[in-house]
């Protein structure tokens, strides 16, 4: 018998046990023990039914993910569910925690399904690119219909078990957490009531409702907008659709066809990418595991705008209380005034009921007094880029906080350490860089100061976990990580429109590539003020920021969405960007006093200089040690600044893309646009050099 699949006889029900930490995913050994144990339940004379329940945290929550990419080994999950489900003994899936993809498929195949009440039922293979490959296209709509199989199919979510027994999916859900006792009561009732086997394949009145539906065609046009640059949702799509068309053993090759499209295709290789590094980017190096974290359980925020306020939203929906702090009630009033109409707009959605909106809001109490932080667990400055008000904030701190608390600040570029410098505890200050809207954006880049004790790292990695974020420590340097290399991108952008492209061309590029904006449009979401003070600031700083012709536009007060005109210009209640002859005109007029003659710019050009010059970079910020791997700079890409998941971030991009080629272009640039941002980074070369990848480092 396997190490990892156990099977014995417990009265007349044969249990099939899973016992494969973390998550009993269905590797080769799984696979392989499953079908030994099942042979061994056949021959069994004494068990009457067959259970299937797994171990640990979970039942099984898919295929084995590491194995994809590598010679598929027998026994293969489609032969193992069929194997199942041809069972002529009952078979029982017992399920807790999750069950997805493979794991659902491979409970498809059993001929009944009990799950306790807490447990979750999923195919999420579209979110690695892929589609269910083991029937779950075939058996799924035998029980929910077209348009809820094509609904869970196509987007991945998971549904809890009482909606699964509504569906059809579970036969019964019971409460408890004893998943091996219920499924035991279970089996049992399957032989006093004597209850049949019951495949799957055979049940065809959903399918004889939807043959012919134009659910399919339906599902086809709303993943054109949903799905934007994306691959397998179409096939996913394709998949269910045969189960409708063909009889089930021909779905089954169909399906079989499709998963192999999918599994060749570069998005399975990113999406898998994104998936392993979301989990990788928590283990931070030099972070020993067991180093000791700060419980927060009370949080202090300084100021009430826009990133204050979403910040709050995080610990407060998670039940963490926040007090927040500004210099005049006024701003105060409309900073809470924002929180709240954004929580009765989730209401107003049905994410929310009216008493959890009050709920979250009484547990934000707003001040005027910094002397309401002295107990917080966690303060954190959110105000806007001025270094000298960040110094003040933070001695002031250093005042009022009790030891021992974490003081964070929020700025998207400055010196941690000079920051930290302004108090006598630089050990308990950190950088806690949230995205805009932050109460909306997944990332969390976490910034360590060259002072910043271990205990804080680990704590500020604890809290992105606890505030449901995707946490990555990164080093301080200008715009830490991911500021650094978009203001390269915003570099190049700026220049490839001096030149002669047009802001809707140079953003083209960045959607084509799967950018849900570009970088023009962007700079209009985020304001054109915003840059235009950093770039004013770095001036005072006596550095050479070139003259722009976004510093135009903000000095004529067109700021973006919130002035309904920037670089484009929005209709009333509309965020479509749309191009302005105005600015076309106000860009020539630049060009002219700067004695720039316009040439023609390719997108190829463009999509080079905007996105080689954002690697080149990243290779600067991994030899910096600013990143400890390419991942990091991947998911910060990924979670903070839209870069396709499906490309697997720009580093994972970039080896797709090839290093040499890259390689090759920078150093075209460095001799034809020049410039520091085009200085061919060492690591990149020593990698061609050596005909290595990112994916090696
Ligand atoms: N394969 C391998 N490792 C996996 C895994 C899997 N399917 N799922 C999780 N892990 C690892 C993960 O990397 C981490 O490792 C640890 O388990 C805990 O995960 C033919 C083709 C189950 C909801 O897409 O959604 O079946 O970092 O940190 O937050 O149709 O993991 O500790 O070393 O995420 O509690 C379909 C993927 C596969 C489910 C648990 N299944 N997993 O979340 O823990 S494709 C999935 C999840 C398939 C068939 C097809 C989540 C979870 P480490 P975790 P969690």
């Amino acid at each position: 018998m396997s190490e990892v699949v156990s099977y014995n006889r417990e009265g007349n029900i044969g249990v099939i046990t899973v016992n494969y930490p973390p998550v009993n995913a269905l590797g080769q050994a799984v696979r392989s023990g499953l079908l030994a144990a099942l042979e061994q339940g056949q021959k069994d004379a004494g068990a009457k039914v067959l259970l299937l329940v797994c171990e640990g945290r979970t039942f099984i929550a898919g295929a084995d993910i590491r194995e994809f990419g590598k010679p598929m080994q027998e026994p293969t999950l489609p032969n193992l569910v069929n194997t199942f489900e041809n069972s002529d003994k009952p078979l029982v899936a017992a399920i807790h925690g999750t069950a997805l993809g493979g794991g659902l498929e491979t409970a498809l195949s059993c001929h009944y399904r009990v799950a306790v009440s807490s447990a979750k039922v999923g195919l999420p293979e579209v979110k690695l690119g892929l589609l269910p490959g083991a029937g779950g296209t075939q058996r799924l709509p035998r029980l929910t219909g077209a348009r809820k199989a094509l609904e869970m199919i196509t987007t991945g979510e998971f549904v809890g078990a009482k909606d699964a027994l509504a569906l059809g999916i579970l036969d019964a859900v019971e409460d408890g957490d004893d998943i091996h006792a219920v499924g035991m009561v279970y089996a049992q009732k399957v032989i006093d009531e004597g209850k049949p086997v019951r495949r799957v394949r055979d049940i065809t009145d959903k399918i004889e409702a939807d043959k012919g539906s134009d659910v399919f065609d339906q599902f086809r046009e709303e993943l054109k907008k949903r799905a934007r640059g994306l691959f397998s949702p179409f096939k996913c799509v394709d998949a269910v659709e045969a189960a409708f068309n063909l009889p089930f053993d021909e779905g089954m090759k169909r399906e079989r066809e499709l998963f192999m499209e999918c599994m060749e295709s570069p998005q399975r290789a990113g999406l898998i990418h994104s998936f392993f590094g979301e989990r990788e980017v928590s283990k931070v190096k030099g972070l020993p595991k067991d180093t000791p974290v700060r419980d927060v359980k009370s949080v202090g925020i300084i100021g009430a705008g826009t990133m204050g306020g979403g910040i709050a939203m995080n610990f407060v929906n998670v039940g963490i209380p926040v007090t927040i702090v500004e210099v005049k009630q006024d701003a105060l009033d409309k900073g809470l005034a924002i929180i709240r109409r954004n929580y009765e707009n989730s209401a107003k959605k049905g994410k929310l009921t009216q008493e959890q909106v009050e709920q979250r809001m009484a547990l934000i109490t707003p001040s005027l007094t910094y002397d309401d932080f002295r107990d917080v667990d966690l303060v954190i400055e959110a105000v806007f880029e001025n270094m000298a008000i960040k110094k003040e904030i933070f001695a002031k701190l250093d005042e009022v906080c009790k030891p021992g608390a974490i003081l964070a600040s929020n700025t998207s570029t400055l010196d941690i350490d000079e920051i930290a410098s302004a108090t006598r505890r630089p050990e308990d200050v950190v950088g806690m860089h949230f995205f805009s809207p932050a109460n909306v954006m997944k990332l969390l880049e976490n910034v360590r100061g060259s002072k910043t004790s271990d205990e804080v790292k680990a704590s500020v990695m604890a809290v992105a976990k606890k505030i449901k974020k995707v946490g990555v420590m990164v080093g301080n340097c200008y715009g830490f990580v991911g500021n650094r290399m978009l203001h390269k991108r915003g570099t190049e952008a700026m220049s490839l429109v001096d030149e002669g492209a047009t802001p809707q061309q140079v953003d083209k590029v960045l959607t084509d590539l799967g950018f849900p904006m570009g970088q023009f449009a962007m700079s209009d979401l985020a304001g054109i003020d915003v840059g235009y003070r950093i770039r004013e600031e770095r001036r005072k700083a006596g550095q050479d920021i070139p003259a722009s012709w976004l510093d135009k536009l903000a000095e004529q007060g067109r700021l973006g969405q919130k002035t309904q005109a920037g670089v484009y210009k929005y209709e009333e209640g509309s965020r479509k960007p749309v191009p302005d002859p105005e600015v076309e005109q106000l860009i020539e007029q630049f060009r002219k006093e700067q004695g720039i003659t316009p040439r023609e710019i390719t997108d190829q050009e463009i999509l080079e200089r905007c996105v080689y010059v954002m690697i080149n970079e990243g290779a600067k910020i991994l030899e910096e040690g600013i990143a400890d791997r390419p991942l990091d700079i991947d998911i910060v890409w990924i979670y903070g600044y839209g870069f396709p998941a499906y490309r697997g971030g720009p580093m994972f991009w970039a080896d797709q893309e090839g290093l040499d080629t890259i390689l090759a272009a920078v150093k075209k640039y460095h001799s034809t646009v020049g410039g520091e941002q085009w200085e061919p980074a060492a690591l990149l070369e020593r990698l061609v050099g050596e005909g290595k990848t990112f994916g090696d480092l």
